[in-house]
C-alpha cells in the first residue's frame, strides 16, 4: 500500500472540502468534510478495484459470487481508512485542522441493509475475503429503504422509516450501462426449432435492474472486491403508450410495481413472511446477478459455458437465494443449449448453501400457484428437478416412500426452499458445531441419509478488523504493545495466544482494565448524552444486544433484573455488586410478543433508574436503534456478554465472538457457537447455565414441560410473575400475554426452567467480579480462545 504523506493529504483534503462545499475552507460543515474525505477515499480506491476488475475479467482465480438478501455492511468510511492504512495520518491531520474524527464519521448514514444475524455475516465475510486476498463478491439488493429506525416512545418500539440515500451515498458506483431485464409472470410457449423443443417466455412484464457497486477493500493488500447490489427500475421511464391512451394512473402503477421490488428491506428476522413481493425480491437479485457473471464469464471462455462450475462458485446465504438453482438451469438449458443431464451437472458443481436457521417458522415455503404465476418457466424447471430426483428417489430406495415424499421439493402444495437449496448444491453447512449436528440428525436427517458427503460445518466468524482494531483502538494498541502486531494480520488472530502468560501479569491486567473502564466511560456518555441516564463505569456492564427474539431469552434477562430488583429492597443492606443492564436490539414491526418484551424493559428501566433506594448500585437501559454503529461502541465496553438462548435454537450467534474479543466474559447455554467457545476457554472462564439442547429435545419429545410446577416451588418466581401482571412496573397496563405465554402456554423456552441456574450463575459471576484480579485474568484468558471460532 502506498504510504500516506501527511503534508500533501492535508492539502488535498483542505482543496477537496473547497471544492465539495464551494466555500472557504473555514466555512465547511462536518457534512462537507465527510464528503470529502470519502472522495479522497474513494478516489485511491477507485484506482486499485480497476486493476483488480481487470483481473477478474481474465478469470486468473476461482471466483465467489455471495447471493444474499441481506448485507448489513456498517458505515465504511473508517473501515476503508483503516484498511488503506491512513488510520495513524487522516485522524492526526483532521486534529490538527481543529476538526472532530468522530463527527465527520457520524455524518455517514449506517446503511441498515440487514437485518441482523445472516446479514452482518455476510458483511464479515467480504470483509475477511478481501483481507485474505480472495476474489470473492456479494450480490444482493440496493433497498431504497434498510431496516427500520427504531425509536422508543412510551417505553415502546416505535419504526421510523430508514431514507438512508437521502443525503446521497459516495461509496457506490451506477453502472446503468450493466443493467440487465428480469422477466415476470407471462407465459411459456414451446416450439420446435431444428428437431429440438424451445422454450418462449412470452408476455412477460419486464423490471430493468441497474447494478451500483461498493468497493470491498481488503486489509493493507491490493484486493478490491465488489458488492454489487441492484436497483429495481421501469424498463420504459414512463409506459408512454399507456398514458397517450388516456390510462394516466396505469402508466404510473407500472412504474410503481417496478420500483417497489427494492424499495424496502423486509424487517423479519428469523421468520418468514410469504408475500408476493419478497418472492419478486428473491427471483430479482438471482436473476440479475446470474444474468452478469454468465456474460462476464462467456465473454472470458469465448461465448462458451463450458469449464463455467471450474471457475465460478455460486454461494447462496440461507434459502432466500435458492432460486440460483433453477435459474443457473434455465439458462443453460434455454439459452446455452446444454442437455438436461450436463446442465445439471454444472449447476450442482457451482452452488453452495448455507443454512442460518433450524426455527420451522423460518423455512421458506412458497405456495406453488404463486411461483407459478410470478415465475412461470422458472416454475417448470423446479417441476422437472422434482420429478427426476422423486424418481431418483424411489429408485434407489423403493422401500423408502416417506421418506422420499417428506424430502421432495414440491409437497403440500408449496415449493420447499431449504429442499432446493439442498438438492441442488454440492455443499451445505451449518453455521457451529452444534447447529450442523441438528440439521444432520433432526431439521435435515432425512437428507443426510441421502447425501452424507454434502453437509458440513462452518463455525461463523467475524472480522477483527472492525470489531475490535476498528472498534477498540485502545486495546488494539495495548495488544500491539504487549506481544507486537502480527496478530493483525490476516488469518493471525491465533498470535493472539502469546496473551496467555499475561493473564497473570499485574501490570497488564491493570491496563487491560483501564481500556475497559475508557470504554465503559465512553458508552456512559453517549449514554448519558442521548438517553439522559446517568450511569457508574465502576458497575459491572452487563449487556445483551440483539434482535429481540422469544428464543434469544431477553424475557430471562428482564425477569432475573426484576428479581435483583426485589432482592435489594427486601435487603437494602445486602453486599451487592453493583451492576448496570444494557439491552439494545429491534423487533419485527408485526412481531407483537417481541415488542412487549421491549416495552417490559423500558417499564423496569424507567421504575429502576427513578428509585433511589437502589439506582446507585442497579441501572438498567435500553439502547434504541441497535445497528453496526451502535454495537461497535457498545462490545468494547461490556464485561458480561449475555448469550442466553434456549439450547438448540440459536444456530450460531456471533455477537458472541465480538464481545469475547472485547474482553467480556460469556454468560451464557451451550447453545450455537458458545458450545466452542467454551470449550476454548476451558469452563472456568465462562459462566454456563441452564439445559442443554438434549435435554430440550427431551422434553419437547414429551410435549415440553409443566412450567407451573417451576411457579409453584419458586417464591422469587412468584413474586415477579404477579408483578407482570398486577401494575407493579407500570401502572398504566400490565403484561398478561407474557404471563400467560409463561404460565398457560407452558413457556415453549424455558424461561422459568432455567431461571435458577440463570440467578445462581449470575451470583457467581458477581463474586468473580469482586475479586478483580481474578476477573482480569479470565478477561485475558478470553483471548485465547479466538482460534476455533475466528477466521
Ligand atoms: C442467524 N439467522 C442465526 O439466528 C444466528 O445464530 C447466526 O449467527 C446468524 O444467522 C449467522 O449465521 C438468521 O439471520 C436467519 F434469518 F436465518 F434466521
Amino acid at each position: 500500500m502506498k504510504t500516506l504523506e501527511k503534508a500533501s493529504f492535508k492539502k488535498a483534503f483542505i482543496k477537496k472540502v473547497e471544492e465539495v462545499s464551494g466555500e472557504d475552507f473555514s466555512e465547511s460543515t462536518a457534512q462537507h468534510q465527510y464528503e470529502a474525505l470519502s472522495e479522497l477515499v474513494m478516489e485511491e480506491i477507485t484506482a486499485e478495484w480497476a486493476v483488480n476488475n481487470s483481473r477478474l475479467h481474465k478469470m486468473e482465480e476461482k471466483q465467489i459470487y455471495f447471493f444474499s438478501i441481506e448485507f448489513l455492511i456498517g458505515r465504511l468510511l473508517k473501515a476503508y481508512i483503516n484498511n488503506l492504512g491512513w488510520d495513524d495520518v487522516v485522524p492526526e491531520v483532521l486534529c490538527e485542522l481543529g476538526l472532530d474524527y468522530e463527527a465527520i464519521q457520524a455524518k455517514e448514514h449506517d446503511p441498515a441493509l440487514g437485518n441482523g444475524g445472516l446479514g452482518r455475516l455476510m458483511a464479515c465475510f467480504l470483509d475477511s475475503t478481501a483481507a485474505m486476498g480472495f476474489p470473492g463478491h456479494g450480490n444482493g439488493i440496493r433497498y431504497k429503504f434498510g431496516l427500520f429506525e427504531q425509536k422508543i416512545i412510551n417505553n415502546e418500539q416505535v419504526e421510523v422509516a430508514d431514507n438512508w440515500l437521502k443525503n446521497g451515498y459516495p461509496f457506490e458506483i451506477a453502472k446503468p450501462d450493466k443493467s440487465v431485464i428480469v422477466k415476470y409472470k407471462g407465459n411459456v410457449r414451446t416450439e420446435m426449432v431444428n428437431g429440438k423443443l424451445v422454450f418462449i417466455h412470452e408476455n412477460y412484464e419486464p423490471v430493468l435492474a441497474v447494478p451500483y457497486d461498493v468497493p470491498v477493500q481488503g486489509y493493507h493488500n491490493k484486493t478490491v472486491n465488489s458488492l454489487r447490489l441492484w436497483s429495481a427500475q421501469p424498463v420504459e421511464d414512463f409506459d408512454l403508450s399507456t398514458f397517450n391512451q388516456g390510462h394516466f394512473l396505469k402508466a404510473m402503477q407500472r412504474r410503481s410495481e417496478a420500483e417497489a421490488i427494492s424499495q424496502i428491506l423486509y424487517p423479519n428476522d428469523n421468520g418468514f413472511e410469504g408475500k408476493q413481493l419478497r418472492l419478486k425480491q428473491e427471483y430479482f437479485f438471482v436473476c440479475a446477478g446470474l444474468k452478469r457473471i454468465v456474460r462476464r464469464y462467456k465473454k472470458f471462455n469465448h461465448g462458451s459455458m463450458d469449464g463455467f462450475s471450474d471457475k465460478i462458485c455460486i454461494h447462496i446465504n440461507d434459502t432466500h437465494p435458492a432460486l440460483c438453482v433453477p435459474e443457473l438451469m434455465r439458462i443453460l438449458i434455454d439459452e446455452e443449449n446444454y442437455e438436461w443431464d450436463k446442465a445439471w451437472d454444472m449447476t450442482v458443481k457451482s452452488i453452495s448453501f448455507t443454512n442460518h436457521t433450524v426455527l420451522p417458522e423460518a423455512l421458506e415455503k412458497w405456495p406453488i400457484d404463486m411461483v407459478k404465476e410470478l415465475l412461470p418457466r422458472v416454475y417448470q424447471i423446479i417441476e422437472e428437478i422434482n420429478r427426476r430426483f422423486v424418481n431418483d428417489m424411489n429408485w434407489f430406495y423403493p422401500d423408502q416412500e416417506a421418506r422420499n415424499y417428506s424430502i421432495s421439493i414440491l409437497k403440500d402444495g408449496h415449493v420447499h426452499m431449504a429442499h432446493l437449496a439442498i438438492i441442488g448444491s454440492h455443499s451445505v453447512n451449518g453455521v457451529a458445531e452444534l447447529h450442523s449436528k441438528i440439521l444432520r440428525e433432526e431439521t435435515f436427517k432425512d437428507f443426510y441419509a441421502v447425501f452424507p458427503e454434502r453437509f458440513h460445518s462452518v463455525t461463523n466468524g467475524v472480522t477483527p478488523r472492525r470489531f475490535l482494531m476498528g472498534s477498540n483502538p485502545q486495546l488494539k494498541t495495548l495488544l500491539n504493545e504487549t506481544i507486537g502486531d502480527s496478530w493483525t494480520m490476516p488469518n493471525k488472530l491465533s498470535s493472539l495466544e502469546a496473551l496467555l502468560p499475561y493473564a497473570a501479569d499485574a501490570a497488564f491486567c491493570e491496563k487491560l482494565g483501564a481500556v475497559k473502564r475508557r470504554n465503559k466511560a465512553h458508552l456512559a456518555a453517549y449514554i448519558n448524552k442521548s438517553q439522559g441516564i446517568q450511569l457508574n463505569p465502576d458497575s459491572i456492564f452487563d449487556i445483551q444486544v440483539k434482535r429481540i427474539h422469544e428464543y434469544k431469552r431477553q424475557l430471562l434477562n428482564a425477569l432475573h433484573i426484576m428479581y435483583l430488583y426485589n432482592t435489594l429492597k427486601a435487603y437494602p443492606n445486602m453486599d451487592f455488586v453493583p451492576k448496570t443492564y444494557i439491552f439494545a436490539g429491534k423487533a419485527a414491526p408485526s412481531y407483537y410478543y417481541a415488542k412487549e418484551v421491549i416495552r417490559l424493559i423500558n417499564v423496569i428501566a424507567d421504575k429502576v433508574n427513578n428509585d433511589t433506594t437502589v439506582n446507585d448500585r442497579l441501572k438498567v437501559v435500553f439502547v434504541p436503534n441497535f445497528n453496526v454503529s451502535v454495537a461497535e461502541m457498545i462490545y468494547p465496553a461490556a464485561e458480561i456478554s449475555e448469550q442466553i438462548s434456549t439450547a438448540g435454537k440459536e444456530a450460531s450467534g456471533t455477537g458472541n465472538m465480538k464481545f469475547m474479543m472485547n474482553g467480556a466474559i460469556t454468560l451464557g447455554t451451550m447453545d450455537g457457537a458458545n458450545v466452542e467457545i467454551a470449550e476454548a476457554v476451558g469452563m472456568d472462564n465462562i459462566f454456563t447455565f441452564g439445559l442443554s439442547d438434549v435435554e430440550v429435545a427431551n422434553y419437547n419429545a414429551h410435549g415440553g414441560y409443566r412450567s407451573l410446577d417451576i411457579y409453584e416451588s419458586d417464591p422469587r418466581i412468584q413474586e415477579v410473575l404477579e408483578q407482570l401482571i398486577n401494575g407493579f412496573f407500570s401502572n398504566t397496563s400490565t403484561f398478561q400475554s407474557i404471563y400467560d405465554s409463561l404460565l398457560i402456554h407452558n413457556d415453549t423456552y424455558f424461561v422459568l426452567k432455567d431461571f435458577a441456574s440463570y440467578a445462581d450463575i449470575h451470583s457467581a459471576s458477581s463474586a468473580v467480579y469482586r475479586d478483580q484480579k481474578k476477573m482480569a485474568a479470565n478477561v485475558g484468558c478470553q483471548y485465547c480462545t479466538l482460534r476455533n471460532v475466528l477466521k
